[in-house]
């Protein structure tokens, strides 16, 4: 067979025949042994949520139209919604809640292992939360920041949290303000948008959609952005600015992504995962004389660092480090042969990653409590030991060489270029330190608008299609692409974040990134990362002095599998931003779910969801969305 309808990727067109030919169970096979499967699961109309049940809700009307509780289809969908953002806010969170408690940690010399390498940002973040620096000591005033987005965490008043307060364009803050207003009126009930303590927005969900309380979808839906927004305005935004601080901020620079970043020649140590915190030690650790040594004594010729998803994306733009692919490459990558560790931190991580691993000399390493799987090697990572650990896992890699079998050994000659690294500090710096000179392309047209692409592979959409030919038909179009995550990584194995990839965007679009020297597609990062594409927005909005959902931006998921791609959609909802989705999300059983996210959120919000399966027509309704968005501005 010959796979093409599964993948764009050449590199895992090869991979999946090779496969094919040697009956290698893998995530596409799996999803065909799923077959049919549940549409009530689809439309969001089951409920799990007490043992009266399980029941469901023929959306066609056949059979009941409530559950034993007297739940009905619509209170099932919110419910099932909020909760899948509680779970996907609660992990981007918890990994800034981890970068906080590290730099705590430094500040205070408890962890000597790691340091601040950029005070610059440190001081700037301070300076955001209108904490005084003067007269502290670089350690001090990292104290005092890591205290105060700790206390994002744990906060337990009524108040916003500081970092949303701080970084959230004030009108954005009365915005919310006045939906809170709206639907006070509407309900009579007290319902928030603005997000309390981090923590306490999941746990009000986790409390709401318990057996017997919450059944209104609009309450459930507001809950559903506001936890939303305390990921994206606190909790992701908290990981990518201590990270930036404990890490250094990405610089502008190029790499390579795609299978072909692994080498024969090398120890392969393959990152997997979403914090940095461990994989920058691998790093280091992987670039020392001394383990490169080792590396020679059993015969390779060194030791090479590759990078999937999000923990890819992190030290490739830190640390310059080749991506290996996007989340449907992690099951390949091993059927290379070639891998001698694949070392995993936390989230998107199969668990088939073990058995698969057990057919090669590859070591499935775990090293996060949180992720635990049956037939991994676990080394639990600490951070204040982490030098000597982080040896212990390279040195695991270096000893599993010798146990290469060549016969099983290809690897996809496949790579592109990527230049790589837009933070919003590059980005501003790049266009003089103000967002004038691009407000002013947009304004005089010939930037249309900004597109911000986001999220992850499905095994149910070809995979890289749509995030590729999404991209391609919008910088056609005039429309500068940014994005983060799996998206990016798919956009750079398809060579759109090259220079020479100005030739594919429409004139004006060209004529701006030749003369910046930048792809017309943009690399921002992982997905907590997406917090820096609401702080552009915001700087955006704060310099025209108008609202985030008056600006000709807009954003997209369209391959998008998690409940952490739930909480990115509702916080760009949140935020003003009308958010295209693909494959739909299971709310489609419920009308009034559908219509608050589709129609309702426009008015209250600015921002709202739409559905869209095709490529090019989500690219032209974006375009229509840009227009509008373009005439209300006058320009
Ligand atoms: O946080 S894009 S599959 S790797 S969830 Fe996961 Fe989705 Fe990839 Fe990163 Ni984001």
């Amino acid at each position: 067979v010959k796979q093409d309808h599964r993948s764009v990727d050449p590199a895992a067109i090869a991979m999946l025949q090779i496969a094919d030919q040697n009956e290698i169970d893998n995530v596409w096979e799996r999803l065909e042994k799923q077959q049919p499967q549940c549409g009530y699961g689809q439309l969001g109309t089951c409920c799990r949520i007490c043992t009266q049940g399980p029941c469901r809700i023929d959306p066609l009307g056949e059979g009941p139209t409530q559950g034993v509780c007297g739940a009905t289809a619509d209170t099932m969908v919110a419910r099932n919604l909020a909760r899948m953002a509680a779970v996907g806010s609660s992990a981007h969170s918890d990994h800034g809640r981890k970068v906080a408690l590290l730099l705590k940690a430094v500040a205070t010399g408890e962890n000597t292992d790691y340091e601040i390498v950029n005070e610059e940002k440190l001081q700037g973040v301070a300076a955001k939360l209108g904490i005084a620096a003067d007269g502290l000591t670089t350690l001090e005033l990292a104290d005092k920041v890591a205290d105060a987005a700790l206390d994002c965490f744990g906060s337990q008043t009524e108040a916003p949290i500081q970092f949303a307060a701080s970084y959230m364009p004030e009108r954005l803050q009365k915005q919310l303000g006045n939906a809170e207003a709206t639907l006070k009126s509407a309900t009579g009930a007290r319902i928030g948008l603005m997000p309390r303590g981090i923590d306490r927005e999941s746990v009000d969900i986790l409390h709401r959609t318990h057996f017997g309380c919450d059944a209104d979808p609009l309450s459930l839906v507001a809950q559903t952005v506001r936890c939303s927004l305390g990921d994206g305005w606190g909790g992701s935004l908290i990981a990518t600015e201590l990270q930036d601080v404990l890490f250094g901020a990405p610089q502008i620079r190029t790499i390579k992504a795609n299978l072909g970043v692994l080498d024969k020649e090398m120890v392969n140590i393959i990152v997997h995962g979403h914090e940095p915190v461990l994989s920058e030690k691998v790093v280091e650790l992987a670039r020392s004389a001394k383990m490169n040594e080792a590396a020679k004594k059993v015969g390779a010729a060194g030791i090479n660092v590759a990078g999937l998803c999000c923990t890819g994306n992190e030290i490739l733009m830190r640390q310059g480090v080749g991506v290996a692919g996007n989340l449907l490459h992690s099951e390949l990558a091993i059927m290379t042969g070639a891998v001698e560790a694949l070392v995993v931190d936390v989230q998107c991580i199969f668990p088939s990653l073990a058995d698969l691993s057990s057919c090669y000399h590859t070591q499935f390493i775990t090293t996060s409590e949180q992720v635990n799987i049956p037939g991994a090697t676990h080394i639990q990572f600490e951070e204040h030991d982490a030098n000597q650990i982080a040896e212990q896992i390279v040195q695991k890699a270096i000893d599993a060489y010798p146990n290469r079998n060549a016969a099983k050994v290809y690897i996809p000659e496949q790579t592109a270029e990527a230049v790589v690294g837009f933070t919003v500090e590059q980005i501003l710096g790049a266009l003089g330190g103000s967002p004038a000179p691009l407000v002013e392309v947009i304004a005089n047209g010939t930037i249309k608008g900004v597109v911000g692409i986001v999220g992850c592979n499905n095994v149910k959409v070809k995979q890289d299609l749509f995030h590729q030919e999404l991209t391609r038909e919008l910088i056609k179009r005039d429309i500068l692409v940014i994005g983060t995550g799996c998206w990016a990584i798919a956009a750079a194995k398809d060579g759109l974040m090259n220079l020479d990839a100005q030739e594919l965007a429409g004139s004006g679009l060209k004529a701006v990134c030749q003369s910046l020297g930048i792809p017309p597609v943009l690399h921002m990062g992982s997905c907590v990362d997406c917090s820096r594409m609401l702080v552009l927005a915001g700087a955006i909005a704060d310099h025209l002095g108008v609202d985030i959902s008056a600006l000709p931006l807009a954003g997209s998921a369209p391959e998008w599998t998690t409940e952490k791609a739930v909480a990115i959609g509702s916080y760009f909802v949140g935020s003003g931003l009308p958010v295209h989705l693909w494959p739909a999300p299971p709310i489609l059983g419920s009308p009034a779910v559908t219509g608050i996210l589709t129609e309702g959120s426009k008015d209250l919000l600015g921002g709202y969801f739409f559905v869209e399966e095709d490529p090019a027509a989500t690219a032209e309704q974006m375009l229509a969305i840009i227009n509008e968005k373009r005439a209300g501005l006058g320009i």
